[in-house]
């Protein structure tokens, strides 16, 4: 079985980084180890919240890690609280990434056009860094445009897109997916950008007029664990936008639904069944 680690914090209530992670990689076939990052009573969007900071733990569990001659088959971060903890990401693919070790990050720290609370220009340097030594980067739109040094516009369209994405692959990272990208005002979906040969192509699906906390920790969560599992690139990206899409979609239809997350639980029978049909075609495929 596929291992993966995912380094990320716990944000024990709001259906985020690690509480959606772990849940999803399972429901995919992955083994999935947790370096957790910080525990918070709820993500930041929350009107207060505690605060737990774990960059401590992160050398120590690291090292006991290394003694014991453990290895992942990817390596996927998502949400980090400071500058030092992205400086241990960079140890951590050092003593982890090496050849053949998928590493994937999810600059996780902005959206709409503005920093997370907590974060400034120092912090989006760091990211700038972690995100030129990753094989795949996962921005949304505010990360692409902070990243790559473009300032945010709301009325984006494609050939934008296309330019922050380019901009992006200049990092390092040798593939970009760039997501809340559209064609319209009916679609939503990712643009994956390839650094070495220039090419992009897009994946999408029919855009709900809402947008909700924690959908970019789902869609980074799904492409790793596809990636992990050796799912095409190309079906990896339209599969995460795909659960995306569901994930919104069943929380529409529940009147009850919450403010701060997706009902991503209620979407998870049918990834788990695009990943056996997955398999089942990679089966029929070897005979
Ligand atoms: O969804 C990204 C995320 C993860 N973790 C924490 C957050 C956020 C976004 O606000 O606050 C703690």
């Amino acid at each position: 079985m596929k291992r993966i680690v995912t380094i990320q914090d716990i944000s024990c209530i709001g259906r985020c980084s690690l509480t959606v992670a772990l849940p999803i990689l399972s429901s995919m076939g992955v083994e999935a180890c947790v370096l957790p990052t910080a525990v918070l009573s709820g993500h930041t969007a929350f009107p207060s919240f505690s605060f737990h900071d774990l960059t401590e733990e992160i050398p120590k569990i690291s090292a006991v890690w290394e003694q014991q001659k453990l290895c992942f088959d990817a390596i996927y971060s998502g949400y980090l609280g400071s500058v030092r903890q992205i400086r241990m990401m960079l140890d951590f693919y050092t003593r982890f990434g090496e050849q053949g070790v998928l590493k994937i990050a999810d600059p996780a720290m902005a959206d709409a056009g503005k920093l997370y609370q907590g974060f400034d220009d120092k912090f989006a340097q760091a990211m700038k860094e972690l995100c030129g030594k990753a094989d795949i980067i996962v921005p949304n739109l505010t990360e692409g445009c902070i990243l790559s040094g473009t300032p945010w516009r709301e009325d984006t369209d494609a050939a934008f897109c296309e330019e922050i994405a380019a901009k992006l692959g200049t990092l390092g990272a040798g593939r970009v997916v760039l997501t809340g990208f559209s064609t319209g005002k009916d679609n939503i979906g990712a643009l994956a950008y390839d650094s070495a040969t220039g090419e992009s192509f897009c994946c999408l699906n029919e855009r709900y007029p809402v947008s909700f906390h924690g959908t970019g920790d789902i869609f980074a969560s799904v492409l790793s664990g596809a990636l992990t599992r050796g799912m095409a690139y190309r079906d990896a990206v339209q599969l995460a936008v795909d659960f995306d899409h569901d994930c919104i979609g069943k929380t529409l239809e529940d009147p009850d639904h919450r403010w701060y997350g997706v009902n991503f639980e209620q979407a998870l029978p049918g990834l788990i069944r695009r990943m056996q049909d997955t398999v089942i075609l990679k089966s029929v495929e070897k005979v």
